[in-house]
């Protein structure tokens, strides 16, 4: 038994996915997600030109060798291009294993821990009237938790409000699901952080005192202030009862979060762009965080993924893997068998792919009354439809970032 063909497909029905699929003697399948938004080619090229010829020929069983081999091997470890690219196989061999069981992925994992997998949604507005509708929109289509990201008075273009996307299966819910813009530049936001945490605590007091106390509400601060910055704004949300504020500061300095978490009891959320089990190191052991970030995509697979969920299990931090668009169909199905059978879950990010993404991605999963699960289909439960996906060739497309008031870049 051996891993006789690997395939790199690059597709952009509704934004760009890079799906690595890979075929054994026994003529199975599996798929694994490769996508690093804004900087898709260069996993393409990581493995089309490095990997691929590492895995004609391997035993498709030996997951763990495989990714030991591939990490260590390479020399140069880690990065978000090679933990993607890792990641990739990972998932793929994953899939290929479940499907010999005939299982579904999680039965392998250790079986259920529970019935669903509680997701939050994206709500956004640039003003509170427009909030309030798309929170409204949300609960409408079966979401229980909800991220709130507002507008901003004095800026004109901030990360996480929607623009006038609309996604096809959530009718009159509007996602900022394209933020990676197509085009062969950046587009250019503004920011300043004193308006904006003078700003913010007003808004969640609007919102609670609308939809009331019950509903889970997180924020995403997307790497924006300083360690003071950030305590601060946790603190003043202290009264709004939030489930999670994430990413309040920059990620790579891991020290900031103690300044942080000295100074409020806002549950901190971090690490989607995080990559490997180094990056928690601080924040676990120092328990300075309550949820873990990573996605399967990004964070080394399953495998990877899985062995910082049990460091972080230790010190009652909860897993809330990253699940926006530009995770792949292949990527959320992996993150939902993960979700489903580790026992310290805490939510599943939820942004509701298009139309045409469900074209060229064929899935198992089901979402009910705010709650997901992969289905019972053996492997992850997601099958690529190689005609549609070459329907929809690659297009260029970057993240937007920003500048101050002055013209300095910020942290997007
Ligand atoms: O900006 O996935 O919590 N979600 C996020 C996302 C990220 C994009 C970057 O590719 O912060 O919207
Ligand atoms: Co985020």
């Amino acid at each position: 038994m051996s891993i006789i063909a690997a395939d790199v497909i690059v597709t952009s029905p509704d934004r760009n996915f890079v799906t690595l699929k890979l075929t054994t003697s026994e003529g199975v399948t599996g798929l694994g997600d490769a996508t690093l938004n804004g900087r898709e080619l260069a996993v393409v090229s990581y493995l089309r030109d490095h990997v691929v010829q590492l895995l004609i020929g391997r035993d498709e069983h030996r997951i763990e060798d495989t990714w030991q081999f591939l990490y260590r091997s390479a020399y140069w470890r880690r990065g978000p291009v090679t933990m993607a690219a890792i990641a990739a196989v990972d998932v793929a061999l994953w899939d290929i294993k479940a499907k010999y069981a005939r299982m579904p992925l999680y039965q392998l994992l250790g079986g259920a821990s529970r019935d669903g997998l509680l997701a939050y949604g994206h709500a956004s507005g640039r003003d509170n009237a427009e909030l309030f509708d798309s929170i409204r929109a949300h609960q409408a289509q079966g979401f229980r938790a909800i991220r709130v990201q507002s507008g901003v008075p004095g800026l004109h273009a901030i990360y996480g409000i929607a623009s006038n996307a609309t996604s096809a299966r959530n009718a009159g819910v509007r996602y900022d699901h394209e933020p990676a813009q197509r085009g062969a530049q950046p587009a250019l936001e503004d920011w300043d952080t004193r308006r904006y945490l003078r700003h913010l605590p007003g808004v969640f007091e609007a919102v609670r005192h609308e939809f009331g106390p019950d509903v889970p509400l997180l924020h995403d601060g997307h790497h924006r202030m300083t360690p003071i910055q950030a305590a601060a704004l946790g603190r003043s949300l202290e009264p709004y009862d939030l489930f999670w504020l994430e990413d309040c500061t920059p990620a790579e300095n891991q020290e900031a979060l103690r300044l942080v978490r000295h100074h409020t009891t806002t549950p901190l959320a971090i690490g989607e762009i995080f990559n490997s089990i180094w990056d928690y190191q601080v924040l676990v052991r120092e328990q300075l965080i309550d949820y873990v970030r990573s996605s399967v995509t990004h964070a080394g697979g399953i495998t990877h993924l899985r062995r910082i969920l049990d460091v972080a299990a230790q010190y009652q931090i909860k897993s809330g893997m990253h699940g926006p668009t530009d995770v792949s169909p292949v990527g959320m199905a992996a993150a939902m068998h993960l979700g489903l059978a580790i026992h310290n879950f805490g939510i599943q990010e939820y942004m509701v792919h298009g139309a045409r993404t469900d074209e060229v991605f064929e899935q198992s999963f089901t979402w009910r009354d705010g709650y997901l699960h992969p289905g019972e289909t053996p492997g992850i439960g997601v099958e690529l439809n190689v005609d549609a996906a070459g329907k929809y060739p690659y297009e260029q497309a970057y993240l937007p970032y920003n500048r101050l008031v002055d013209g300095t870049v910020h942290d997007w």
